[in-house]
């Protein structure tokens, strides 16, 4: 092949494949290339250190592999012999001090500024006592528990007050397994592991976001999916309130039973039985004995479930206990 096309070639290679990069990079947008998109403090200087990260080892990237081409190309043997030698050369102090020097300087910089971001991703503004809320939440086989303040119990769903610093205790179970609580827009992942406490916060504006579970949990962990619902402060305050006072409501119930569908369906077996017309659906008794000790393969779904939460449960399912299925 003559030089000419042969350079062509490669120059037609080499756009295309930055044309690619670059046009996957702009087209995926912040969703593609951040996180998420930060929607608290925290997880705004958390964005800021991925960036800051980012542009470092960006630089770096272009720099060796753009110099990794540059040799393969200025170098390449071309119609030199096989057996040609090259220049020896041995050593090049200046060169040896600047590639020591300079990435020490680099790690210092990005650690300089990363313990500079931590503070405001761990520790939560002050606020007065007041405007404090603080929500635990549990990790279980498939599905999160929120208690509030208050005492009232979610499922799945997290109703949190806007524009305030909500504080959120993520514990496991000891009879359950390790867990992790993440909603990209709002932080951090934070480890649900029995008998610890593991404390963070955020603070964000009225809208709904996605929470996962980050640690392979099980089989369905992949199901173990939630959301945080943030809504105006007296919203919220009459959701508890509601809540509370029908602990032991269809609502709630709703919500459990999508816990029991991470396993179960009604007309068919999933990773459990099908559900579909067993009486147990419409039995308090039975299904306080099946819930807080599991069966089988079915681990103990509601091991720390109080009675009206149960209650709450058939008070949903008891219309499927009746209902045929398979
Ligand atoms: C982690 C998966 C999983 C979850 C979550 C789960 N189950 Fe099950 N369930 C199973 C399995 C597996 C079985 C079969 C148990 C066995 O081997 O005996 C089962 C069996 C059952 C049975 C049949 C028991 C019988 O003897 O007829 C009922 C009723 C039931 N589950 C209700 C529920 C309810 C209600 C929930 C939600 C609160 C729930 N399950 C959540 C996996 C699950
Ligand atoms: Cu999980």
């Amino acid at each position: 092949m003559p030089l000419g096309v042969r350079r062509t070639a490669f120059a037609t290679l080499g756009t295309t494949f930055i044309a690619l990069v670059v046009t996957g990079i702009a087209y995926a947008g912040n969703g593609g290339f951040l996180p998420g998109e930060a929607h608290s403090p925290n997880a705004h200087r958390i964005d800021d250190a991925f960036i800051f990260v980012a542009i470092f080892t960006g630089i770096i990237f272009l720099i060796v592999e753009g110099a990794l081409l540059a040799f393969i190309i200025k170098y390449r043997r071309g119609k030199r012999a096989r057996t040609a030698e090259g220049p020896q050369i041995h050593g090049s102090t200046r060169l040896e001090v600047l590639w020591t020097v300079l990435p020490a300087v680099i790690l210092a910089v990005i650690g300089g500024f990363i313990f500079w971001e931590l503070p405001g991703i761990a520790d939560a503004p002050k606020a007065a006592a007041a405007d404090e809320t603080t929500i635990q939440i549990e990790g279980h086989q498939f599905y999160w528990l929120f208690r509030y303040p208050n005492g009232a119990v979610s499922i799945n769903r997290m109703v949190a007050p806007a524009d305030e610093v909500v504080n959120e205790q993520v514990i496991g179970l000891d009879w359950d397994v390790n867990h992790s609580w993440w909603v990209t827009d709002l932080g951090g992942k934070y480890d649900a592991i029995p008998g610890r406490v593991n404390k963070t916060w955020f603070k964000a504006p009225v809208g709904d976001y996605v929470a996962r579970c980050a640690e392979l949990c099980g089989i369905q962990h992949a199901l173990m999916d939630g959301t945080v619902h943030v809504v105006p402060r007296a919203q919220y305050d009459s959701f508890i309130k509601q809540r509370l006072a029908n602990a032991s409501g269809v609502a709630l119930g709703k919500e459990e039973w999508g816990a029991c569908q991470s396993c179960h369906r009604l007309d068919h077996a999933y990773i459990g039985p099908a559900l579909g017309g067993n009486p147990l659906l419409g039995d308090v008794a039975g299904l306080t004995t099946l819930l807080r000790n599991g069966q089988g393969q079915m681990p103990a779904v509601g091991k720390n479930w109080t009675d009206a939460q149960i209650q709450a449960l058939v008070a949903y399912t008891k219309q499927f206990a009746k209902s045929g299925g398979a």
